[in-house]
């Protein structure tokens, strides 16, 4: 870990890999925030906020908030005083162009990312559970041909980024099919491997 300063990592996945379930788990198990983009996105919607009005209608389409926004939004919530002694991020960055700005955002504070955590599972899993979803929740970008469109982007856009932390040796694999306790243990036992244990 880097130092005193806590633990810094990202969870990365296709939409319905489960990276907001197993964010709250590891971010509670650390004592750090988990910071999911989407959240904040939808936060904004429901209040009706300036921004909220600016990503309505990308997000209902499935499309991606333009890196401009998204990346000054993750900037101003990492120098929050909850984020100085580590964080998750779940969902950003999403591109090769959020990646540069996190590793801006980094340099700036002396601070070093410790482990990007890859949920793996295949598309007809992710479809069958954001199908379930859509029914229990009512989200506007789960219907089928959203769901499509955003597993299209995540293969265009988000596998370059894997790649790019894959290539800096940061990558923890995760397979996240099986119940949300079993992925949680992989979880676990994939970053103490790494020395990043609760303990360690
Ligand atoms: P997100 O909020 O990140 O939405 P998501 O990719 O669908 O992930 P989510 O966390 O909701 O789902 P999860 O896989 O955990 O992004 C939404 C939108 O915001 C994007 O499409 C984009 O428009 C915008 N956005 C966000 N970040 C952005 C960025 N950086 N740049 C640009 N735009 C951005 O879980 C899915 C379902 O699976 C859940 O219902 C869960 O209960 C279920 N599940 C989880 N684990 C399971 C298991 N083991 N077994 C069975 N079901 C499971």
């Amino acid at each position: 870990m880097s130092g005193d300063r806590g633990i810094r990592l990202l969870i990365v996945g296709p939409p319905g890999a489960g990276k907001g379930t197993q964010a709250s788990a590891v971010a509670e198990a650390y004592g750090i925030p988990a910071i999911s983009t989407g959240d904040i996105f939808r936060a904004n919607i429901e209040q009706g906020t300036e921004l909220g009005k600016q990503v309505q209608e990308v997000m209902a389409s499935g499309g991606f908030v333009p890196d401009e926004l998204t990346n000054s939004i993750v900037a101003d919530r990492l120098k929050q005083e909850d984020a100085q002694g580590g964080f998750l991020l779940d969902g950003y960055p999403r591109t090769t162009e959020q990646v540069h700005e996190l590793d801006r955002i980094l340099a700036e504070s002396g601070a070093e990312l410790d482990a990007v955590i890859q949920l793996q599972a295949d598309t007809d899993e992710v479809v069958k559970r954001l199908t379930k979803r859509a029914l229990e929740q009512g989200r506007v970008d789960d219907t089928e041909d959203v769901i499509r469109h955003r597993q299209d982007l995540y293969r265009e856009q988000t596998e370059p980024v894997i790649a790019i932390y894959a290539e800096r040796g940061a990558v923890v694999e995760v397979d996240g099919l099986g119940t949300v306790d079993d992925v949680a243990a992989r979880v676990r036992d994939g970053l103490a491997a790494r020395g990043l244990g609760v303990h360690a």
